[in-house]
């Protein structure tokens, strides 16, 4: 099936279903918040509310997106799934991302709820009766931008918002290759539509604590400049990693972003963090 047809479906499911249930992954990014977010703002034009369920802790500086304070992290209310008719999992990756996959396998085996996926990884997972997978979207925010165009869904500003928060997180603020033509043209509409750039990239961004703060002092701190050689290099231990508290994610994270920074000095080909 095209991706307008698995759109079709999903339009139908939706207008067949009375609970309906989104899923973001566990410890959620922007783009996963974002496209829960802008699900529950396509089901109200449906006239259909939605719950929406992230595992592990919320990063509030998303608190500005329309249904934030609807997103539950209480996985003991979610244990029976037969009580929704459609599950629509988002930015997950692979099951385990949903932090109930013993829920969705159980429930798989009767054909109910019905299950979608949209996402923007590659395929790890076959678990979902529709995948909706498009590994050359910039983010799950960018498929759904799809999907509200196929539908004819109304690009009202809260929904603008929550589209943008998706692909300004996960094109790193339009830096990163991902940042195609398409990209720019459906931000640009969203803008149109009333979605405010400065303020999501201000939001966006503003996830730092003071620990990570510390270790990008150190990795400057150590830095040093081979000018022969086009060559720079700073020095992070194990120890210094640990100091920042978070997950291996988090660490990669915030690894690249240093790495990334530090790769702007003047004249340098060559950047190492190590
Ligand atoms: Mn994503």
């Amino acid at each position: 099936m095209n991706l307008k047809g698995k759109f079709k479906v999903l339009q139908q499911k939706i207008s067949q279903s009375n609970k309906i249930l989104v899923v973001g992954h566990l410890r959620p990014d922007g783009d996963a918040i974002s496209s829960g977010c802008a699900i529950l703002e396509i089901l109200k034009q449906f006239d259909k509310k939605g719950e929406f369920f992230c595992s592990g802790n919320l990063p509030f500086n998303f608190n500005y997106l329309p249904n934030f304070y609807q997103i539950s992290n209480n996985k003991k209310d979610f244990k029976d799934l037969s009580n929704f008719d459609l599950l629509i999992i988002v930015d997950c990756g692979s099951l385990a991302r949903t932090d109930l996959s013993q829920e969705i396998k159980k429930r798989r085996q009767n054909n109910h709820p019905y299950i979608v996926e949209i996402d923007h990884h590659p395929k790890v997972d076959d678990y979902a009766n529709l995948e909706i997978r498009e590994p050359q979207a910039a983010s799950t925010t960018e498929i759904i931008y799809d999907l509200s165009c196929a539908l004819n869904i109304k690009f009202t500003k809260n929904l603008s918002e929550s589209i943008l928060t998706g692909i300004i997180t996960d094109t790193g603020n339009f830096f990163y290759p991902n940042a195609t033509a398409k990209v720019l043209k459906a931000s640009a509409h969203l803008l149109e539509k009333g979605a405010n750039l400065s303020k999501i990239i201000k939001h966006v961004n503003s996830n730092k604590n003071i620990a990570t703060f510390k270790l990008w002092g150190l990795a400057m701190e150590r830095l040093e400049v081979h000018p022969d050689y086009d060559f720079a290099f700073s020095v992070l231990t194990f120890k210094d990693l640990q100091s920042i508290n978070s997950d291996s994610d988090e660490i990669n994270e915030t690894l690249s972003s240093i790495a990334g920074f530090l790769s702007n000095l003047a004249k340098v080909s060559y950047f190492i963090i190590t």
